[in-house]
């Protein structure tokens, strides 16, 4: 999606393109927004995450899929980042106004030489075994710091895969022979875009036959329900409070449940 210069200036979307957003989203499993942070923010991110991946990997990079979780300061910390103004509104309207999320975030890196990811999902149906698709309830948010290609390994994703239960295929069936027949696009996009997808949605990392790296910030919120998921411990790291202290206070809403 395209949005215009005032929904830009303003960091919100008009009415339609949230409408449009929201159906994307709920049949599509995604909605691209095309190059909607500003450049000189996505060159400033991107020499920080670079930097950041030299520090994590003094010796020797690695070469296939994967990333790094971000380090607790600026700019990882910018609220474009980590309330991404347009992704807030399509969530918020998706999965209500608790929506949560836990430090620290993390990244997709495609490195250089990297091969073919197996298909996948990020997330199950919440009821596996009934045949209904419920609403989105984990979504990811994935920024591009770099101009996103079939070269430089951009994403492949099955769109309205998110749809498809699995009642059909308790047995050993994979994702692969399943996705056979089924149309598939690569997520090709400027810098700068900002994609929000449904984590049920089929995707896989494609290779990178550039010399640089392909980066991409990935932050995930979920949809509160009555009770925490059991597992949160392992994801939550705990908050310095200067770092808290300078949050805003949607930010410390939404990343409540980190101690401080
Ligand atoms: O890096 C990519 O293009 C996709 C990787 C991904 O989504 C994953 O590893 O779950």
């Amino acid at each position: 999606m395209k949005i215009s210069e005032e929904e830009r200036r303003n960091n919100k979307l008009n009415q339609d393109n949230l409408v449009q957003a929201l159906r994307l989203l709920r049949e599509c499993g995604y909605v691209i927004l095309e190059a909607v942070l500003p450049s000189d923010w996505v060159e400033d991110m991107c020499c920080a995450y670079n930097e950041e991946v030299k520090r994590q990997f003094v010796v020797e990079q690695p070469t296939g899929h994967g990333g790094i979780s971000v380090p607790l300061r600026m700019p990882f910390l910018d609220p474009l980042a980590i309330e991404n103004p347009f992704a807030m509104q399509i969530l918020k309207e998706a999965m209500g106004d608790d929506i949560f999320s836990y430090f620290p975030y993390g990244s997709n890196t495609a490195w250089p030489g990297c091969g073919i990811q197996h298909i996948h999902r990020d997330t199950g149906h919440l009821f596996p075994n009934e045949p209904y698709v419920l609403p989105i309830s984990l979504a990811v948010v994935n920024m591009a710091l770099a101009d996103f290609t079939e070269e430089n390994g951009a994403t492949e994703v099955w769109p309205s895969s998110h749809l498809i239960t699995d009642l059909q295929h308790n047995d050993s069936t994979t994702l692969e022979e399943r996705a056979i027949q089924l149309p598939s696009i690569r997520v090709i996009m400027p810098a700068g875009s900002v994609v929000v997808r449904d984590m049920r949605c089929w995707h896989r990392g494609m290779p990178n036959q550039t010399q640089v790296i392909r980066p991409m910030l990935a932050l995930v919120y979920f949809r509160r329900f009555h009770h925490l998921p059991d597992d949160a411990q392992t994801f939550r790291q705990t908050i310095p409070t200067e770092v808290w202290e300078q949050m805003s206070q949607q930010s410390q809403k939404i990343y409540r449940y980190n101690q401080v």
